[in-house]
């Protein structure tokens, strides 16, 4: 089960086993996705982000189809905060604070209503959820040793916001030595400059923090 698939990808074509590979949905959770979270509470319109779940659904079948790992992120702090840096949760002014009871109960507290993954990508009971408090999906989590643990070197993301916390996590994804590739309509940002922007600087200058592609391509490889 070591067969290789290759896809059309930018800069160039990306090989990959699925049973070397993760996929992995950085935050399709309530909070970024829903009117009344995190993501609203900053300013920002949620519809644009509701745009990429029929393709992440597609993919995320195409990917299960195939056996692959799946892992599934969410940004959640403690119901004590004692994890959530007072930089980050008094930056700005936004019409909600991170742990400030809201619509969908505390903004990016684990366990809340808000904080669970949308229904249409329910992880199932077989797939890794990692609880990450920061941007990045390596910074305080287990999922490096996971994902070692499992002999991954391929990861394939999706997921919200481009150029927060997916690009994030494929910068710290890279540099621990992982081959990734980004699922371009599997991404979505509350700003689409930032999204191009951020697709052009993963795969600029030789693929510097990795690959971006179509999802078509992808399913089809799968298939
Ligand atoms: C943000 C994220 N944008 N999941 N978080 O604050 O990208």
């Amino acid at each position: 089960d070591r067969i290789e698939i290759e896809i059309d990808a930018q800069p160039f074509a990306y090989a990959f086993s699925p049973a070397a590979s993760a996929l992995v949905i950085i935050d399709m959770q309530r909070d970024f996705v829903e009117p009344g979270g995190f993501g609203a509470s900053l300013g920002n319109d949620v519809s644009l982000l509701q745009a990429i779940i029929p393709t992440c659904q597609a993919v995320l079948q195409a990917w299960r189809a195939a056996g692959g790992l799946v892992v599934h992120t969410r940004e959640a702090h403690k119901a004590d905060l004692s994890d959530c840096p007072p930089a980050k949760r008094l930056r700005g002014n936004p019409s909600l604070r991170i742990g400030d009871q809201g619509p969908m109960g505390r903004v990016l507290v684990a366990g809340e209503p808000g904080n669970q993954i949308i229904p249409e990508l329910a992880p199932r009971p077989n797939e890794i959820v990692v609880d990450k408090p920061g941007k990045g999906a390596f910074y305080a989590t287990p999922l490096h040793a996971m994902l070692q643990g499992q002999g991954i070197t391929h990861l394939v993301f999706m997921g919200v916001t481009t150029e927060v916390c997916v690009q994030t996590s494929m910068r710290e994804a890279n540099d621990r030595g992982y081959d990734c590739l980004l699922v371009e309509d599997g991404t979505e940002s509350y700003f689409p400059a930032f999204k191009q922007a951020a697709i052009k600087m993963i795969h600029a200058q030789g693929g510097i923090v990795g690959w971006t592609a179509p999802a078509a391509p992808l399913i089809a490889g799968l298939a």
